[in-house]
Parts: C-alpha cells; sequence; structure tokens
C-alpha cells in the first residue's frame, strides 16, 4: 500500500516535471511564430501619424539616398564622404519637438541604409558614426534620450541589402555592382552580422517602437531566415512592431504593413503588392521628391496636399509616416519645418477625427474618406465642388454637423442613399470640410 502510494506519486511528479520542461521547451524553439504584444499593436494602429528620417553620409553630397548606386560610386570613393559627415548642428530635442508640435506620434529613423553606414557606433564594423565620421557621437542615443523623454516611440529603420559588407553575397540581380567589391562572401555570415547590430539596436536604446526592414526586395529568393531574426527581435523586445517593405503579403512575424509612396493597395508606384493584409497598415511618402537630403530636389509638396494624404491613410485604414530628410550638417529644410507647423496647426484642432480612428463606412471615393471613432462618422470631403455630397445608405443616421463650426448639415434620406447639403457659408476652399454624423 505504502510502497503503491510513493510509486504513484513518483509517477504524478516525473509527469508534471515533464510536462513542464516540454513547455519550456516549446518556449525556446525557434520555430514558434512570435508576434508584437497586442497592446503595441493597438497603439500603433491608433498613433496614425509619425516622422520618417533618412540620413547618413549620402546627406553629405546632397543628392539622395541612393546616389552610391544612382552614380556607381565605388566603395573607396563613397567612404570619403564620412570624414566630411560632422552634423555639429543636428540637435534631438529640436526634431523631436518638431515631431510633436506637427501631431506626430512616432519616429523611425534609419540606423542603416543601403549604403551600410550605421548611424550608431555599432561593435560590428567601423562603418558607423563614430569610428568613421569626426562627429564621433551616437544620434540615436540622443534622440532615443529626447524621444522617451517627450513621450514618442521610436523606431529603427534597418536595411538588409547592403552595399558595402563583404558578406552581402551574391549581389542582387542589378544592385551594388557598381561598389567594386571583391567577389565573393558568406551570407549566412552577414545574416549573423545583421542580427548582432539589431541586437545592439534592441538593448542599448531603451524601449523601441519597433523594426522596419527594407531592401529584401533585392533578392527575394535569398534564405534570410525571417524566421530566426523576427524572433530574436520579439524575444528581446515583445512590444517591438515589426514590418519590412519588401513589396510582397507579410511573412509571418511581421506586424504591420507599410505601403511606399501609395496608399494600401493602390499600387501607383509600380512596385508595391496590391495585396492589403489584416494587419495594422503604414503609407510613407516624402516632402518634396527624395527621402535623403536632395539640394537639387525642390519639388515641394504642398501642405494641403500632405494633409490630404494623411486624411485619405486614416480613410484606409493606415498611418501616415511623413519623410524629413536633414543637412549633413543636421539640420532640417524650412520648406519641411514650414510644412510640418502647418500640418500640425490642422491636427491640433482636426486630430480627433483622425487619431484612433479606423476606416468609416464609406469606401475611400475620389471625393474624400469617411473614419469612424466612438460612433461617430467622419466624412472627410477633400475634393468636392457642389453644395449636395450623394452618400450610400447608412442606415440609423440621425444627425450631421459641420465639425469645425458646429453648422447643421441638412439631411435627405434617398431611396439607396443619403444626400447631405452642405451650409452655403462652407468653403470649397478649407483642406477638409469635415461632416460629423451621428445616429
Ligand atoms: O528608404 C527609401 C528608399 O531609399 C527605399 N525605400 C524608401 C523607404 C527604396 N528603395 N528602392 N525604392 C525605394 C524604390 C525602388 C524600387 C525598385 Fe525595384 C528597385 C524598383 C526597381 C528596383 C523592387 C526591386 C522593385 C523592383 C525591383
Amino acid at each position: 500500500m505504502v510502497i503503491a502510494r510513493t510509486l504513484s506519486v513518483i509517477a504524478i511528479t516525473l509527469f508534471c516535471w515533464c510536462a513542464q520542461s516540454s513547455r519550456a521547451n516549446a518556449e525556446t524553439r525557434t520555430d514558434r511564430v512570435l508576434q508584437a504584444r497586442p497592446e503595441a499593436v493597438q497603439w500603433f494602429q491608433d498613433a496614425r501619424f509619425g516622422m520618417f528620417i533618412h540620413w547618413g553620409v549620402y546627406s553629405v553630397p546632397g543628392r539622395g539616398e541612393w546616389v552610391m548606386e544612382n552614380e556607381k560610386i565605388p566603395i573607396s570613393a563613397y567612404e570619403k564622404f564620412a570624414p566630411q559627415f560632422n552634423p555639429q548642428a543636428f540637435d534631438a530635442k529640436k526634431i523631436v519637438s518638431l515631431a510633436k508640435r506637427a501631431g506626430m506620434r512616432y519616429i523611425t529613423i534609419t540606423s542603416k541604409h543601403h549604403d551600410g553606414f550605421a548611424m550608431w557606433p555599432s561593435k560590428q564594423s567601423t562603418w558607423n558614426i563614430v569610428d568613421a565620421t569626426p562627429y564621433k557621437k551616437d544620434p540615436l542615443q540622443a534622440l532615443a534620450n529626447e524621444a522617451h523623454r517627450q513621450g514618442i516611440k521610436l523606431f529603427f529603420y534597418y536595411s538588409q541589402m547592403d552595399w558595402h559588407h563583404p558578406d552581402y553575397w551574391p549581389l542582387g540581380e542589378k544592385r551594388g555592382h557598381a561598389a567594386g567589391r571583391a567577389p565573393g562572401g558568406d551570407f549566412a555570415r552577414y545574416l549573423e552580422y545583421m542580427n548582432a547590430q539589431l541586437t545592439e539596436l534592441l538593448t542599448q536604446y531603451g524601449e523601441i517602437g519597433g523594426i522596419w526592414f527594407d531592401g529584401m526586395w533585392d533578392k527575394p529568393d535569398a534564405d534570410w531566415q525571417l524566421q530566426r531574426t523576427y524572433n530574436l527581435i520579439h524575444r528581446l523586445q515583445p512590444s517591438a512592431m515589426i514590418g519590412s517593405n519588401h513589396h510582397a503579403a507579410p511573412f509571418p512575424g511581421e506586424d504591420f504593413q507599410m505601403f511606399e509612396k501609395d496608399l494600401p493597395g493602390a499600387n501607383s508606384a509600380g512596385f508595391n503588392t496590391t495585396h492589403v493584409s489584416s494587419l495594422p497598415r503604414e503609407s510613407c511618402d516624402t516632402i518634396n521628391d527624395a527621402w535623403g537630403y536632395n539640394k537639387l530636389d525642390d519639388h515641394y509638396k504642398s501642405t494641403r496636399q500632405l494633409i490630404h494624404f494623411l486624411v485619405r491613410s486614416a480613410g484606409a485604414n493606415a498611418n501616415f509616416l511623413l519623410n524629413i530628410g536633414p543637412t549633413a550638417t543636421g539640420e532640417v529644410q524650412s520648406e519641411f519645418e514650414r510644412r510640418l507647423e502647418e500640418i500640425g496647426q490642422w491636427m491640433n484642432q482636426h486630430g480627433e477625427t483622425i487619431y484612433a480612428t479606423h476606416a468609416g463606412p464609406v469606401s475611400p471615393r475620389s471625393w474624400g474618406v469617411t473614419t469612424e471613432r466612438d460612433g461617430k462618422i467622419y466624412v472627410h470631403i477633400l475634393d468636392w465642388k457642389d453644395r449636395y455630397l450623394p452618400l450610400p445608405a447608412l442606415p440609423g443616421i440621425k444627425t450631421a454637423r459641420m465639425f469645425d463650426t458646429g453648422q447643421v448639415v441638412a439631411l435627405r434620406t434617398l431611396d439607396d442613399g443619403l444626400l447631405l447639403e452642405l451650409p452655403d457659408s462652407t468653403s470649397t476652399e478649407l483642406v477638409d470640410q469635415i461632416v460629423v454624423l451621428q445616429r
């Protein structure tokens, strides 16, 4: 009897121990796909507006971030820009404050672009801002400290394509061939390098909003070991949002989907996917045509155009990540600053119709979009000159008012639609005529 009981206690203990250790094994298995925490995903979805920053040694020649490839500059010549990169005027506080005044909730900065140059003192290579430039300071640290202080989240852009690293091999079909690199290299070793750099970024700068990958499209069929890298990121920072600009439907482990210079699914850029996933979305665009500082580019979008893109993004359930490319001295062009200030003034008054909204019941139209939050539907009329705006039927809508003035908007229920009669006094010159519909 005693022996039997002792044996069963041992059996139960062994069973529990085995069950526990197999759970522990499951936690450490690399093939389990981890995702960002739901609170982080929700935060991202509500944020709606962020600042993109493209900044690196390419800011020295000032002909855009693709200058090395576009002008076929070999590594040996390109490296000569680094001693000229001394951004004494870089002021993290000023940039974070500017983002805040613009109404932006997060900043995504290039930690490493396609030229492979690390904007922080990476221990993995001396091709970085502390070892290779007279500046010798870490702007990412300054930015992270200031962003945390001002309650802005900081994301790091990281280019998987690398025109400088000897192990980024084989090269993609077309790009990186003028760099003058010795042929050969070990791609598995490159991935170790990349993971080691990402580990630095995710362990030395406090809480990071996420990682914005780019450049995988250079060789989409290579063995990128995405799961390993994505799990590494999610283990180091369980709230970090991962997105990758690979122009294809999202892969497991990614937490948001981005669309470069495009609204979700539109593919007006020509290289984006039309597949729109159920993940949170983000559109990004430039103020002129360049991401990295381009002194020749004066093709600026107007504040009105930029606000329209922000509103249209929200109406398509997407955040808008708007880019600035600081100069080699670290300054932000006045043309960018002025537009951000003006967008901020607009967001100050109209943020309620953008932040924490989701796409409304009327899908995007040429005249505008709808957003929705807390039972209110915001009809954003961006491009419409007439007094009457026909909508599809929206059952149960009882009241309509102009968001800006509170003026009543007359409603007429049609057989299969709803007609808004905009007040006489409403100016079609407004950036956005917003009508609030309530049930
Ligand atoms: O960082 C900014 C740009 O430098 C980078 N992404 C933004 C955020 C960028 N790289 N390339 N592009 C933007 C657009 C060009 C894509 C193309 Fe292609 C590369 C078109 C042809 C070569 C991808 C690969 C599409 C077809 C092949």
